[in-house]
């Protein structure tokens, strides 16, 4: 066990106001993980998968109230309201911890109270960091064996030091009689952050990212406070390897909102010879400036809970290859030999299945059979084409940066900012038509700088402004480029253009190539667009105006963007760094003369 006082003293705390009715403290071992899935299995959590296909695999489903993050509920609680800054809601820190104190006050009466140890990062890595999950929940224990490294040897480098308060509870406590179900949750949910303590406090849902709480909650809200103040960057990225067939091997980072396909980036097939793609992570990334001047990244997380729908043997080999052993489905169909099935699995539905509700489904049924958030929890280990530095302390240094987001119409499929502080106002400029992966309407363009909407945990003003501060403290020349993309534009059928999945490694190459600045370009109002013959799409059918329409830009529709952004940059007020307004003039100056 530890004899971190801190430690010892919070969990007695906990326990203390929690009222559970046993204290486990997690180890980490395979013994655990057993026990904890059989009694998950007893309560109807999990439905054992059929282990000759699937083996050491699991099957839940949540309750169909809990099938995502919840935005609307998370709170940024920093002491003063403008830390939290505008695209987060906030509550005074007094009232919010008295809130609080009365929803977890015996919250955990009539179950057991986990105590989970775990890094974000290799363990005892200089660029790691150590938090303590306590949860009422086995399945988020389970959950979080799969996605981060957790137990004993956690306690050994945490030592005396500090570590992420985490406090997580379904908040459903069994009194009265009243009897447990396979997933319980409560209606009032609270996703609380405190960021100068650096602490979280989530109840009421046991669902992903809300409950998950090494995930989105620390590796990205409170990363992000830390980076802040130590100068590194906590960020909402894949990272990936990709080697040119002459061999030259380049990492890059890309964030794109969730939902939007960094995981199926993340574990690309290539569709050229000669190229190969290297998993490193498909979440999230920490950066930090190496003694070279180089921009380092790591994956903090050990897994992957990624969306399954649309995921197959020809959409994501990998992943559908990452999830063959050792995985949790989450709100997925389960087939009558107990296996698993989603839309976009097979081209032929299945006759018969049991749809993430519980209830019958047939191939005639017309609702879908997995909830379009289901999920599948693995040990990134499990990816076969994992990159051999995936979990090097050194971390692998980045040349390349990409923003993205869901963008039907205006922006082409991949273009180059000028220089570190256009390519910053390219990731504030990000705007994403909204998915299932949290609550709320589906396709609805919103703003979404950097892919961090959800996930910034002070005011994003102050976010930008740390970004542009990376670019001037270093020397620029050393510092990755940085691209935009869009995968998802459509024709006026409303049909995506771009063939997208394996195909991208054609974009890839291009970034590659321009990494060493090859390839020439074509200098536009917005950026560097492709030459139209530098894109290479040998065997691929794409008619050369499409082609052409993916990779123009219109000045109309772009001035309109422009007025559009100027509009929402006014929510950031005097946090608003200067420098974009600078970016915002002169884009609209070159587009008004093209015009
Ligand atoms: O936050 S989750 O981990 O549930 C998934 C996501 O939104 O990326
Ligand atoms: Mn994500």
């Amino acid at each position: 066990m530890t004899k971190n006082i801190e430690l010892l003293n919070w969990v007695e705390s906990i326990a203390k106001l929690c009222q559970p009715e046993s204290v486990h403290w997690c180890t980490g071992s395979e013994e655990e993980f057993d026990d904890l899935t059989s009694l998950l299995i007893e309560k109807g959590t999990f439905i054992k998968l059929n282990e000759k296909k699937r083996p050491n695999s699991f099957y839940s489903r949540s309750d169909p109230s809990d099938v995502a993050r919840v935005e609307d509920r998370t709170f940024i609680c920093s002491k003063k309201k403008e830390d939290a800054g505008p695209t987060n809601n906030w509550e005074d820190q007094k009232i919010m911890k008295e809130i609080l104190l009365n929803k977890f006050n015996g919250s955990m009466r009539g179950r057991t109270m986990y105590v989970i140890p775990f890094s974000m990062g290799p363990l005892g890595s200089n660029i790691s960091q150590i938090g303590v999950e306590i949860t009422d929940s086995p399945y988020v224990v389970c959950n979080m064996k799969i996605m981060t490294r957790i137990g004993k040897e956690v306690l050994d480098v945490l030592g005396n030091g500090e570590f992420v308060h985490c406090l997580h509870s379904v908040g459903m406590p069994l009194v009265d009689n009243l009897k447990d179900v396979p997933w319980p949750c409560c209606e009032e949910k609270y996703i609380v952050h405190f960021p100068e303590e650096r602490s979280i406090w989530s109840f009421g849902s046991g669902y992903g990212g809300n409950a998950l709480l090494g995930k989105k909650c620390f590796a990205l809200r409170i990363a992000s406070c830390m980076a802040k103040d130590e100068g590194w960057l906590a960020e909402h990225m894949l990272i990936v390897g990709i080697t040119s067939p002459e061999g030259i091997k380049k990492y890059i980072a890309a964030a794109f909102p969730s939902a939007c396909g960094k995981t199926n980036l993340a574990m690309l097939t290539p569709t050229i010879p000669g190229w190969k793609v290297e998993t490193v992570g498909d979440d999230i990334a920490w950066l930090k400036i190496g003694d070279d001047g180089r921009l380092y990244a790591i994956n903090p997380e050990a897994g992957f809970f990624g969306v399954v729908p649309g995921t197959s043997m020809d959409t994501n080999p990998n992943a559908i290859m990452s999830m063959q052993k050792n995985t949790i489905f989450t709100n997925v169909a389960l087939t009558p030999d107990k296996d698993v099935w989603w839309e976009g699995f097979t081209l032929k539905k299945p006759e018969k299945l049991v749809d993430w509700l519980g209830k019958e489904w047939t191939a005639e049924s017309h609702t879908k059979a997995a909830h379009p958030n289901s999920r599948f929890t693995s040990p990134a280990s499990q990816c076969p084409v994992i990159d051999p530095a995936w979990e090097d302390p050194k971390a692998v240094p980045i040349s390349a940066i990409l923003f993205g987001g869901r963008r039907s119409e205006v922006v082409p499929l991949v273009y180059q900012a000028f220089n570190w502080q256009h390519g910053v106002f390219l990731g504030a400029i990000v705007s994403s038509e909204t998915t299932a992966a949290a609550e709320g309407k589906v396709g609805k363009l919103r703003h979404d700088p950097f892919a961090m909407l959800p996930f910034c945990g002070y005011n994003m003003g102050d976010y930008f402004s740390h970004w542009i501060n990376i670019g001037k403290s270093a020397d620029e020349k050393k510092l990755p480029k940085i691209f935009y993309v869009n995968w998802f534009r459509k024709d006026s059928h409303g049909k995506f253009i771009w063939p997208g999945y394996g195909e991208n490694i054609r974009v890839l190459k291009w970034i590659h190539q321009r990494t060493d600045n090859e390839n020439s370009v074509v200098e536009t109002p917005i950026g560097f667009l492709p030459d139209e013959s530098s894109i290479d799409v040998s065997g691929l059918e794409i008619q050369k105006e499409k082609l052409k329409q993916v990779l123009s830009i219109n000045n109309r529709e772009w001035l309109r963007e422009v007025k559009e952004i100027r509009d929402y940059f006014k929510i950031f007020g005097n946090r608003l760094p200067k420098e974009f307004i600078v970016e915002l003039n002169s884009l609209e100056e070159k587009l008004g003369k093209n015009y």
